[in-house]
């Protein structure tokens, strides 16, 4: 059989959704939403690959027969799961990965809660998973790791198994040496990626610390981007994650092309709007409801760019799209409270008979609904706090196939690397939203589309698939690396 490439992440990329009644016993599987699922999909799809994670159910919530069934339904997809308990998620992934990490490294230390039994169970979860790849892991098979739940895993799994390939990637920020020593157990969290072969982040940024926060803490040598562990050479480098450029384009095609009748009725409202005045605009916001998007701080910028300059209201329509996320975790639930206020606030000081400022919606939607929010809003507005990459900005730019649009986005998004086409903010800067929200409403057609040419031309080449084989040519180079040694 031909070796095979094992990805493990924390969720395996479907939903898992159980029969509602008696009478109905058939267990759906749908796609999940999320960067990650999206990205690797179509990777997973057509290659010689496992996708081993979690499949979203907690093994106390179901009884055996349903744990097989659903077992043998995910197998069908390529996919293995780790079984894990209603506590081990609890501690696991709200605990330690979300309470801890995540603000972390997105910069917010006063959202970050350590506890002794999160950590406890962040190391049995990452053998669970270490676990289960050994159960599958074949000669000459090699394994990519994703992202900041399963930092342990790379050297798990590299104890075990000194031969195999081991890839890791993180798809959130590395935060600079300042931040990240401020985490316990920090060295055992470095060790744990440094089982890897290859680790590769979105950009250099986010590299440059990792190596800063390796040679501080760890006091590891360091030749270029390259790290001696022991007898092992570690390779670091960035690889900016893209999109399936070619799936948006197509679907953005296709739902321009669309006659009245074909239209979705979302995409009929949202037209109507257009239709209002000549200089009517839709603006688009999508995210996770998550605090690093700065989904709070635009609304308030777009409440400021409304009082400052008047002449845009009623032409201005900010449309929404919060897709709910970690639902039970306390910092999400004031988050929501406060955004449902301020749309209300919004709403309720600027509406006309005729005019909503703020359309929102706390649903994930369709992926057809997605292209109709692409292909509709002129303006999109991104403004994380901070953000790892952010797909959407590069999603938006893939489906403006008539390259007409224009794109405001943080600078902290590690998208912004690539896109100095754009209008480039500061999220917490309100003023400078604004302005950018005038310059974009102003802005004459073929300027839009030379800023997008270049864009465009830069995503495309660099897409999601270049990402993963680009990634998976650097972890087979990294073989060579260790026979230098040998050889010397
Ligand atoms: C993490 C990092 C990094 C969103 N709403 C719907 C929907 N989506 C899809 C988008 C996009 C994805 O979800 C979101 O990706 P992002 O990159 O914007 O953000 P995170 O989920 O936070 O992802 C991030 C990413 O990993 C990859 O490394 O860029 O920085 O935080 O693909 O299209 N899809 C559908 N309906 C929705 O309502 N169908």
């Amino acid at each position: 059989m031909k070796n095979k490439t094992i990805i493990v992440s924390n969720r395996l990329p479907l939903n898992v959704s159980l029969p509602e009644n008696e009478e109905e016993n058939e267990i759906k599987i749908l796609p999940s939403v999320g960067g990650l699922a999206t990205g690797m999909k179509s990777i997973h799809q057509n290659s010689d690959s496992l996708w081993i994670g979690w499949s979203g159910i907690a093994t106390d919530d179901i009884d055996e027969s349903t744990r097989n069934k659903i077992n043998k339904a995910i197998q069908q997809q390529k996919c293995i799961s780790v079984d894990l308990t209603q506590d081990e998620v609890e501690d696991f992934y709200f605990g330690f990965s979300n309470d801890l990490l995540w603000p972390l490294f997105h910069y917010f230390t006063e959202y970050t809660h350590y506890k002794d039994e999160h950590w406890e169970a962040y190391k049995k979860v990452n053998r669970k998973f270490a676990e289960k790849v050994l159960e599958y892991l074949e000669d000459g098979d090699q394994v990519w790791v994703h992202d900041y739940q399963l930092l342990l895993l790379p050297q798990l799994i590299k104890e075990a198994k000194p031969n195999v390939s081991i890839g890791f990637f993180l798809h959130i920020p590395f935060p600079s040496y300042e931040i990240f020593r401020v985490l316990p157990k920090r060295e055992e969290l470095l060790k744990g990626m440094l089982g890897s072969d290859l680790i590769g982040f979105h950009n250099y940024d986010y590299e440059r610390h990792f190596i800063s926060s390796v040679s501080r803490i760890l006091r590891y040598d360091v030749n270029f981007n390259t790290i001696q562990v022991g007898r092992r050479k570690v390779k670091i480098d960035s690889f900016p994650m893209g999109i399936d450029y070619q799936k948006f384009k197509e679907a953005a095609i296709d739902n321009t092309n669309k006659s009245q009748e074909e239209k979705s009725q979302l995409k009929v409202r949202l037209e109507q709007h257009l239709q209002v005045s000549n200089d009517a605009k839709l603006i688009l916001s999508i995210d996770r409801l998550d605090y690093t998007k700065g989904i709070a701080q635009r609304l308030k910028a777009f409440e400021y760019f409304l009082t400052k300059y008047p002449q845009f209201q009623e032409k201005a329509r900010l449309v929404m799209l919060a897709v709910p996320s970690r639902e039970n975790v306390p910092q999400y639930q004031r988050l929501k409270r406060e955004i449902d206020e301020l749309v209300g606030r919004i709403n309720g000081k600027f509406s006309t008979v005729s005019w909503t400022p703020v359309w929102y919606f706390y649903r994930s939607l369709p992926f057809e609904q997605l292209i109709d929010l692409y292909t509709s809003c002129e303006i999109a507005l991104l403004t994380p706090i901070r953000d790892g990459m952010n797909l959407v900005a590069k999603e938006y730019i893939a489906s403006r196939t008539d390259r007409t649009g224009t794109l405001i986005l943080s600078e902290m998004a590690g998208a912004a690397q690539e896109m100095s086409e754009a209008l480039i903010i500061n999220p917490n800067d309100s003023n400078q939203i604004a302005e950018a929200l005038k310059v974009a409403f102003e802005m004459p057609e073929e300027e839009q589309i030379m800023r997008n040419k270049f864009i465009q031309k830069r995503i495309k080449r660099y897409d999601v698939e270049k990402w993963a084989t680009e990634f998976m040519k650097s972890l087979e180079a990294t073989k060579d690396l260790q026979k230098e040694k040998k050889t010397k």
